[in-house]
């Protein structure tokens, strides 16, 4: 049982279907339910575990799980920066700040002193900190574009990708606080043996990843 590695992956969204991806391009097959919490590679000694990409930062940390995907987004602002062992290049976005259409806005100064809202305190607040900036900042969990049209922000902090989610909540996005795309992550303590299974595993998908070019 301990000659298996376990890897988390989001069980339900934007990095899900990459991430079964990417483990079946590396050869690697398995049986998949939407019910299922967890499944066993049939062809290699792998376990997957099924769970909100939240929660996999710690987990991997704390070595309930050896491996994760996560966007970096949510592994910098949990604080685990050091658990990054790979790039992935899938789920490419950006954290981005923005105001609402009609507002002047002439640089990150402006922000001084305004309300923001976000779900990423941590990463914004070093952003801010390093431009010299003092806001305040109100975390939200989701829907953060609709906080300045409620009047509970003038700005706000959220991922991007296309920006029409921005666009249609009457809002113009002015700086770019962070890139990010899914990473691999592992704990910092494993085994040898485990050392070794994901030895194999980060060979496999860089070789995905040369081959999809
Ligand atoms: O349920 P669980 O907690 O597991 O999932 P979640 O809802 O927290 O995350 P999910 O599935 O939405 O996103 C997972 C990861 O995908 C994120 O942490 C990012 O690393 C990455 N990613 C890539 C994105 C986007 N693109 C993205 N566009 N995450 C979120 N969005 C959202 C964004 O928050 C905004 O509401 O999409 C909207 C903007 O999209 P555009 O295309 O309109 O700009
Ligand atoms: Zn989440």
């Amino acid at each position: 049982m301990n000659h298996m590695i376990r890897l988390a992956i989001q069980k339900s969204g934007r990095l899900s279907e990459d991430s079964l991806n990417l483990i079946r391009e590396c050869g690697i097959s398995f049986l998949s339910s939407t019910y299922k919490l967890k499944t066993e590679a049939t062809n290699f000694p792998l376990e997957i575990l099924f769970l909100r990409d939240d929660d996999i930062p710690g987990y991997v940390q704390d070595g309930v799980a050896d491996l994760g995907i996560v966007g970096q987004n949510v592994l910098i602002e949990a604080g685990y920066p050091a658990l990054e062992v790979e790039t992935l290049g899938f789920s490419k976005c950006r954290l981005s700040l923005a105001v609402p259409r009609g507002a002047n806005y002439t640089g990150v100064g402006d922000l001084e002193g305004k309300n923001i809202a976000t779900s990423y305190p941590e990463i914004l607040g070093r952003y801010l900190a390093g431009e010299g900036v003092k806001a305040q900042l109100h975390t939200i969990s989701g829907s953060v574009e609709i906080a300045p049209s409620i009047g509970l922000a003038d700005a706000i902090c959220d991922i991007v990708s296309s920006g029409s989610t921005l666009l249609g909540n009457g809002l113009r996005e002015v700086e770019t606080v962070f890139r990010s795309e899914a990473v691999l992550i592992a704990n910092q303590n494993l085994s040898a043996e485990k050392q070794e299974l994901l030895d194999q595993l980060r060979f496999r998908m860089q070789a995905v990843r040369r081959a999809r070019r």
